[in-house]
Formats: structure tokens, C-alpha cells, sequence
């Protein structure tokens, strides 16, 4: 789905609370999200149970997901408007996901390039769980649950939203119209940022520190992070014709100074390395301060925001159930 504007739709996204959220999560999804939220009905999650399907700490988890929701609102989620919740806490989702893997297609579900690289980043095949290889099932269970129209994520995702929709079709031919097909909605800029140590992997928050830029990181952090970020052989700055490490950091660059692609090409003609990087972390850091200072602000209030995602959570189920129930009669569960 391009760009257009949209209104009166029912939109659901969600983040793993897998580690510290950075620009790729901000540009890719979050962004979309605050624009869609003014004239939609926008359901937020905090998807913990997608990340216990790789290793995990669970003493750090319970931070992690209050700093995901802290992150949201800091950005401009606002949790009057939008609904904003903790995936584990409304029981519909794994249950519905056990029901929609009776009919997810085996073959399918092997061709799924998130799972691969997971995968790949684990020791043996028996660190492989279960649950990473049906973590799509989970997802498709997340979005279907809330007759959601449409999927605001970056493009990584783009695979486990047309699977979401073949599933969908897949049991209401077999059960009955129950569910609503989902569309995704990708943003034509910076849906795909890569990582600033190798612009061939997209930045990811289980990767390596130096290899994102973190929502709350420091201004030295930033400076010292993009000073590091690996280049190309000629210093060209050029939406089309720099080679990839560039090409990303000028995709960076352009979603965070909201200047054309001519101006900031014209700005850094005759520009080195070093002035190219230095403009760049400067304008990251001066984007990134009232969210940093709004996230902290937050953060630092606990038992505010676990009132947020309880009353979220509420929200939430009441839809959820009502939805499950449905499946389960047309299912003959019931
Ligand atoms: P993990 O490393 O744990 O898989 P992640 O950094 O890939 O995490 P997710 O929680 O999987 O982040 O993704 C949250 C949202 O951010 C999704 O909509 C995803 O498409 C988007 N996203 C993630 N990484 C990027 C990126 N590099 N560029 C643009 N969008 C991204
Ligand atoms: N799989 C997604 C996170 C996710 C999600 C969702 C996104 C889980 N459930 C429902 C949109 C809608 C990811 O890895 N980024």
C-alpha cells in the first residue's frame, strides 16, 4: 500500500521489547503510527511473547517492555487515542494462534526469511525453538484478532503480512467469513535502515551496539557511532549513485532533517567523510532530544505507565475475546 493518507481504518502494529529501540523501529514504524493515529482506531502492542522465542533474560524482561512502552508514548503515541498493551496479557492471542496453526500452511511457513536468519544466529538446530518457526502464526493471530485493515511496519515484514492474509482466506473458505485481510503500509523512505557497521544487514536491536543507533543513546555515543559507521571507496553523496553504506546514511540524514534529496546532495558537494558524518550525528542528536527528554521523564514514572497498559489491556481484551469466541464456534469448539 502506498503512502496515501488514511482515515476511519482499524490499524494494528506491535514491537518486540527484544532490546533498545532504534531510528530503524522510529522511521520504519513508529513514525507511521503517530501520523495514522489522528483519524484511525490504532492498536499498539508490546509483542513479549514473539521475543521469548529466541534466548532472552527474564529477570531484565518486565524493563524492557515498560521501556518499549515508554518509548511509544515519548514518541507520540498517545494512549487516549490509540490503545496501547502488553501482548501476554490478553490470553486470545496465543490461543488463537494454536487454532490458525491447524490450517498455516507447513511449506509456506518454511519459506520465511526472518526465520532463516534467526535461525542462523543460533548454535545447533535444537537451539532452534518451536516458536520461532511458528512466530508468524502468533503475528497473524495479533493482527486478525482486531479485524485490522491495515499494518504499519517496516518492510521486513512485508513477507509475514501476505501470510497473515493467506491464512485469513484460508479459514474463512473453510470455516466462514470471520476474518478481515489485512494490508500492509510501508513507508516509501527509510523502511528498510541498515546497520551502520554492514549496510548489506538491515539495523537491528539484537545485533552488535555499534551497529544501531539507539533511541536514548547519549550525543557522544551518537557522534562516536556515526564517526564509525563504515563508508565507501569514493566520498560521493549522491541519492543514486553512492554505494550502499552511504546511500543509508543519506537515508538517515533525509528523514531526519526533512530536507529534499537535491538540497542535501547540493549541501554536501564538495563535502568529506568527516563533515558529512559530523552534519549527520548532529542532526540525529538535535531530532532526538525532546523524545529523549520526554522518555526519561516517563520512564522514571512506573506505576504511571503500568496504569496505562493495564487499562490498555482491558481495552484490548474485550475485543479480543469477542473475536476468539467467534472463532472457536465456526470452528465447532464450542
Ligand atoms: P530484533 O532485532 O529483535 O528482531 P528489530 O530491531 O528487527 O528487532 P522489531 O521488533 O522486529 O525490531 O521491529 C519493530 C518494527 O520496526 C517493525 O515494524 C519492523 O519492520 C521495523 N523495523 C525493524 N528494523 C527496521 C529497520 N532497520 N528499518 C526500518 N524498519 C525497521
Ligand atoms: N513480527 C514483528 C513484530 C510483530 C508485529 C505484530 C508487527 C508481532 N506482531 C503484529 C505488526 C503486527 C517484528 O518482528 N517486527
Amino acid at each position: 500500500m502506498p503512502q496515501e493518507t488514511l482515515t476511519n481504518k482499524t490499524i494494528f502494529s506491535g514491537i518486540q521489547p527484544s532490546g533498545i529501540l532504534h531510528i530503524g523501529n522510529y522511521l520504519g514504524a513508529i513514525r507511521q503510527w503517530i501520523k495514522l493515529q489522528q483519524d484511525n482506531t490504532t492498536i499498539f502492542c508490546i509483542v513479549d511473547e514473539h521475543a521469548i522465542t529466541v534466548p532472552y533474560d527474564p529477570k531484565t524482561l518486565p524493563d524492557r517492555v515498560l521501556d518499549v512502552a515508554a518509548a511509544y508514548i515519548a514518541a507520540g503515541i498517545d494512549p487516549e487515542k490509540s490503545i496501547v498493551f502488553v501482548q501476554s496479557n490478553v490470553a486470545a492471542h496465543t490461543e488463537l494462534a494454536w487454532l490458525l496453526s491447524t490450517i498455516a500452511p507447513y511449506g509456506q511457513m518454511s519459506r520465511m526469511t526472518q526465520f532463516k536468519d534467526k535461525s542462523k544466529k543460533l548454535s545447533s538446530k535444537d537451539a532452534i525453538s518451536l516458536a520461532l518457526f511458528s512466530y508468524p502464526v502468533l503475528m497473524a493471530a495479533d493482527i486478525l484478532l482486531y479485524g485490522t485493515q491495515v499494518v504499519p511496519v517496516g518492510e521486513d515484514q512485508k513477507q509475514h503480512i501476505e501470510l497473515t492474509r493467506d491464512i485469513a482466506e484460508k479459514f474463512n473458505s473453510q470455516f466462514g467469513e470471520t476474518f478481515i485481510l489485512p494490508e500492509p503500509y510501508i513507508p516509501t523512505d527509510s523502511a528498510r535502515i541498515m546497520s551502520l557497521t554492514d549496510p548489506a544487514k538491515k539495523m537491528s536491536k539484537s545485533d552488535a551496539e555499534k551497529s544501531y543507533i539507539a533511541l536514548t543513546d547519549a550525543p557522544d555515543v551518537i557522534r562516536k557511532k556515526i564517526a564509525g559507521a563504515v563508508t565507501d571507496t569514493e566520498a560521493i553523496f549522491s541519492f543514486k549513485k553512492s554505494g550502499p553504506a552511504v546511500k543509508n546514511l543519506l537515508a538517515i540524514y533525509k528523514a531526519f532533517s526533512d530536507k529534499t534529496e537535491e538540497e542535501i546532495e547540493k549541501q554536501f558537494d564538495d563535502a568529506t567523510y568527516k563533515d558529512f558524518k559530523s552534519a549527520l550525528a548532529e542532526t540525529v542528536i538535535t531530532t532526538l532530544e525532546p523524545f529523549q527528554k520526554k522518555y526519561n521523564e516517563i520512564r522514571s514514572e512506573d506505576t504511571e505507565l503500568r496504569l496505562i497498559l493495564g487499562k490498555g489491556g482491558h481495552r484490548a481484551q474485550g475485543i479480543a475475546n469477542a473475536k476468539l469466541h467467534e472463532v472457536k464456534i465456526k470452528m465447532g469448539l464450542v
